[in-house]
């Protein structure tokens, strides 16, 4: 009778933690803290809505949570850092569960990641990185190699250069000055055109990310290096207003001033099927399933990798009519 209750009273435990966790019980060492999946509270400080790529990661993060039936605490920051160190301190006031954010520039973290990490709430970086040496404060970065992206667009002007007699130059359109893909895609470019010396970057100047500060930052490098025969834009919203631009001098972009840009958003591809962009470099948004694949195996006791990198690829004028009719954002 003894032996019946026993293993009756352990398969119960087996059947509350299944029913009530939604998942395997906690690994051992983690003091079963698996919790059900419809009681976990995840906060998420956002970057912003500054650009398409934006509005398509928040809307993908906050579809993924209602899918999994995980309650998400959502702010944005209006690409203001000090926005998001107060919206992950109002997080780690309400005793989330877990912390996920996109820091908006790279330095100035280690406080307040250590206000979590006494709080004993994991976080999880997602799209960008953040330059603290103490990986402890941090469970994993999932997002995109920005230096691999902007190797990427400049592997293909190498190639689209070789016919070219004279010189190419390049105005670079930057992202946020002091950000993750702001810094590593103009690391990637700026490696790749290494090896040819007909390419020079004549100009370079952040544009925010943003179509008005492309629109406003081409107008004013184009005026003042006539030279120019080529726009590498970190993202396709400042080449899109580079675009603008371009027109709105009597110029024809995609043939009088070619356009490399990161991201393929819609009105990207558009712009590229279309003829005016001439080369995209994807940066894939849709992060929200692989965050919630994160916080599940966390909530498990399970371990995650320290760094998991997207899957991306890159788009041709062809590729992208091919590729436009498919595209969920
Ligand atoms: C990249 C992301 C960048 C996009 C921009 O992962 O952080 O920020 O390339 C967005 O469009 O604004």
């Amino acid at each position: 009778m003894k032996k019946t209750i026993g293993l009756f009273t352990a398969g119960a435990l087996v059947l509350a933690l299944s029913a009530c966790g939604g998942g395997a019980p906690a690994a051992s060492g983690s003091g079963g803290g698996a919790k059900a999946l419809d009681q976990l509270v995840v906060g998420f400080a956002q970057v912003g809505a500054e650009s398409g790529w934006r509005t398509a990661n928040t809307k993908d993060i906050q579809a993924a949570f209602k899918d999994a039936n995980i309650k998400l605490q959502f702010s944005d920051a209006q690409q203001k850092q000090e926005n998001q160190i107060k919206a992950i301190r109002s997080y780690i006031q309400q005793k989330v569960d877990y912390i996920a954010f996109s820091p908006v520039v790279q330095t100035g973290w280690d406080a307040v990641l250590n206000e979590a990490k006494a709080a004993s709430i994991p976080v999880i970086l997602t799209d960008r990185a953040v330059d603290s040496k103490d990986t402890s404060l941090y469970k994993t970065f999932l997002g995109s190699d920005f230096v691999a992206e902007g190797k990427k667009a400049g592997d293909w002007l190498v190639a689209d250069s070789k016919a070219a007699s004279g010189p190419v130059n390049v105005i670079q359109l930057e992202g946020t000055t002091g950000s993750a893909p702001a810094i590593d895609r103009a690391k990637g470019f700026a490696d790749a055109i290494a090896a040819n010396p007909k390419i020079k970057v004549v100009a370079s100047q952040t544009g925010d990310f943003t179509r008005a500060g492309g629109k406003q930052v081409a107008e004013a490098l184009l005026k003042s290096h006539p030279e120019a025969t080529v726009i590498f834009a970190q993202n396709d919203d400042m080449g899109l207003g580079a675009i603008e631009s371009i027109e709105a001098a009597g110029k024809v972009p995609g043939k009088d001033i070619k356009i490399i840009t990161v991201d393929a958003v819609h009105d990207g591809m558009q712009a590229l099927a279309d003829g005016k962009i001439n080369y995209i470099v994807e940066c894939s948004p849709l992060l929200g399933k692989q965050l919630i694949d994160i916080v599940k195996k966390l909530n498990a006791g399970e371990t995650v990798p320290a760094r998991i990198v997207t899957e991306e690829g890159t788009f041709t004028q062809e590729q992208a009519k091919a590729a436009l009719p498919d595209r969920k954002y």
